[in-house]
């Protein structure tokens, strides 16, 4: 038995697995495995942002187009790059597989740099900052951490910082603590949180550098140069695992079709992977449904037309992946959320004094156009009531919360009724559904993702001690072994772009979608009619840490794809 130096409650045991993963030591990429001082950096040509760079230009004017940064064993003994620092981290929004392994990595090099260097550990994300609530990282304390899922080392939070107050009492912290470099570890959100934060240090004179990190489960930051979240890997395996492990049954038992709705927000990355991984009868994805301008009851149609199919070869039974954010892509139902997202920021007050529901949708009702109204009343007051529950700190409608596998079936069902009176259908269908999200937020970090973290707290260390800000930290080459990984940093203005918030236009990292045209859509599209009507299930089973490279280092099948390799 061992009390973890942080923990509060009773003493808890540690699994034997816990105690294994302490010793794993992650690859890191080449050119980050010399000593920290002799590391510098190439770089290339001022870059651009994607669009409405006018805008952008003097919304940053201090860190606006800055070049690559690539890192580069150099010997020149670097200025500064040794000197005593405080560097403060801050985890920033949903949990990822990986995000103490960050931590680690800038520990290590920024206690490598110079041992009398000190981390500090904003508390409960970037409202920790703010408020000035902190912790020293200690090497006692981050070895109880190492290789581990969750972001209980400090916690996380979701505050976004916006108001002048809230920029001021960030950068008084920061003065008050000495602090000479921040590293933001988030989603896209909270990387254009720091690439606001990099401006207004900037801007101020304060020389306060601050570096982001990708991360989220969701895989949705991601570019030519970042090519994928931190997270993402751990948490489709997980979900594959258990995906694979219903389909196992589903076929054993022969009696139920299983709606499995997944996180990942808007975007169909993570039940893209996921369907590339399992083999699924049906797996929706978002971004082709609102290409295809698809209705609600054309998706409904296209899981019958799978059901009825699979019923006359006497098989009732079948695994659908639903995304999280598929609602918001069903093009009537997209509109009709803009529409509330910024009625509801607009009259936030009025909206929150409202206390029944049926005030609130008879009010909403009202000031919706004629056609969102009619959308609006057209669905399930469970999902009227979810569509008007709390937005999250950006704005967004918490799409977790909302059951569209529930909805699909209550559909499915309704439809199949009709066919059977018809005499078209004379299958069973019974259901079940599931929720995979937050069970693979925090498992522990697949090889990959233990190694790529590690390797993304390193760099945006080498980052700071080579002087940037308003960098992303960025390992590349990922589908290779890490012995082939790139290293270095891209400048956040360069992923930025204009959009439309809370009713207002504000500088965004734009999020990567699926792209119909990319490789790993492709992919399930030359299987999918297969899949649909056969029982093709794969099963990927557990993540396993030790064994086989080939069993134990292999990237996500979208990160394969993406980079001109194949899935097996
Ligand atoms: P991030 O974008 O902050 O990484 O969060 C990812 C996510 O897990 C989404 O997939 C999901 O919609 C959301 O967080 C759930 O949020 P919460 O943890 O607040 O319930």
């Amino acid at each position: 038995m061992r009390i973890p130096h942080h923990y509060n409650g009773p003493a808890m045991n540690l699994s034997i697995l816990q105690k294994t993963r302490y010793q794993y030591q992650p690859k890191l990429p080449p050119a980050v495995r010399g000593t920290v001082a002799d590391i510098g950096i190439e770089l290339g040509e001022p870059t651009e942002a994607l669009s409405d760079r006018q805008e952008l230009t003097s919304l940053f004017s201090n860190t606006y187009g800055k070049p690559i940064a690539t890192l580069t064993p150099s010997a020149d003994g670097g200025a500064d790059r040794g000197r005593k620092r405080t560097v403060g981290v801050i985890l920033s929004g949903g949990q990822a597989p990986g995000g103490h392994n960050v931590i680690a990595g800038i520990f290590d090099a920024l206690k490598g740099a110079n041992p009398e260097s000190t981390l500090l550990g904003f508390l409960g994300g970037p409202g920790g900052l703010v408020d000035d609530r902190k912790m020293e990282i200690t090497s006692e304390l981050i070895d109880e951490y190492r290789n581990t899922g969750g972001f209980d080392i400090i916690g996380s939070g979701r505050t976004k910082i916006e108001t002048d107050e809230q920029f001021a009492a960030a950068r008084k912290t920061c003065l008050d603590n000495a602090v000479d470099a921040l590293v933001v570890i988030g989603g896209d959100d909270s990387n254009t949180n720091a690439a606001l934060l990099a401006e207004y240090f900037a801007a101020n004179g304060d020389g306060i550098q601050v570096i982001g990190v990708p991360k989220t489960i969701d895989g949705d930051l991601k570019n030519e140069f970042i090519e994928t979240s931190f997270g993402f890997d751990t948490a489709c395996k997980t979900y594959s695992e258990l995906i694979g492990n219903i389909e196992r049954d589903a076929n054993s038992a022969k009696k139920y079709w299983h709606f499995i709705k997944l996180m990942g927000r808007s975007a169909s990355h993570i039940a893209l992977e996921c369907a590339l991984q399992t083999q699924p009868n049906v797996c929706i994805v978002s971004e082709e449904v609102q290409q295809k301008k698809q209705t609600l009851g054309q998706i409904v149609d296209s899981i019958v037309q799978i059901v009825v199919a699979r019923a006359e070869r006497g098989d009732n039974f079948g695994v659908v992946l639903v995304p999280e954010g598929l609602i918001e892509f069903i093009p009537e139902v997209g509109t009709l959320i803009h529409e509330l997202n910024d009625i509801l920021a607009e009259h936030a007050e009025y909206f929150g004094s409202l206390h029944t529901f049926e005030d609130q949708s008879e009010w909403v009702n009202k000031n919706l156009s004629r056609d969102s109204s009619y959308v609006f009343s057209s669905l399930p007051s469970t999902i009227q009531r979810q569509l008007l529950m709390d937005r999250d700190p950006h704005g967004n409608v918490q799409v977790s919360r909302i059951e569209t596998e529930k909805l699909l079936i209550e559909m499915v069902e309704d439809r199949l009724r009709e066919l059977k009176t018809e005499g078209a259908y004379s299958g069973s269908f019974s259901w079940q559904h599931h929720f995979f999200g937050y069970e693979g937020r925090c498992a522990f970090p697949s090889n990959f993702d233990a190694d790529y973290t590690y390797s993304l707290g390193y760099t945006a260390f080498l980052l700071i001690a080579n002087g940037l800000t308003g960098y992303i930290s960025s390992v590349r080459n990922m589908s290779r072994p890490a012995d082939e990984w790139v290293a270095g940093g891209i400048p956040l203005t360069m992923m930025m772009n204009m959009e439309q918030r809370h009713g207002k236009r504000k500088p965004v990292i734009r999020k990567a979608l699926v792209e119909l045209d990319g490789a790993p859509f492709q992919e399930f599209l030359r299987y999918r009619d297969e899949w649909a009507t056969e029982t093709a299930y794969t099963f990927p089973g557990a993540i396993q840490y030790f064994g086989p490279s080939e069993v134990c280092d292999q990237p996500t099948m979208t990160l394969l794809l993406e980079q001109g390799q194949s899935r097996d």
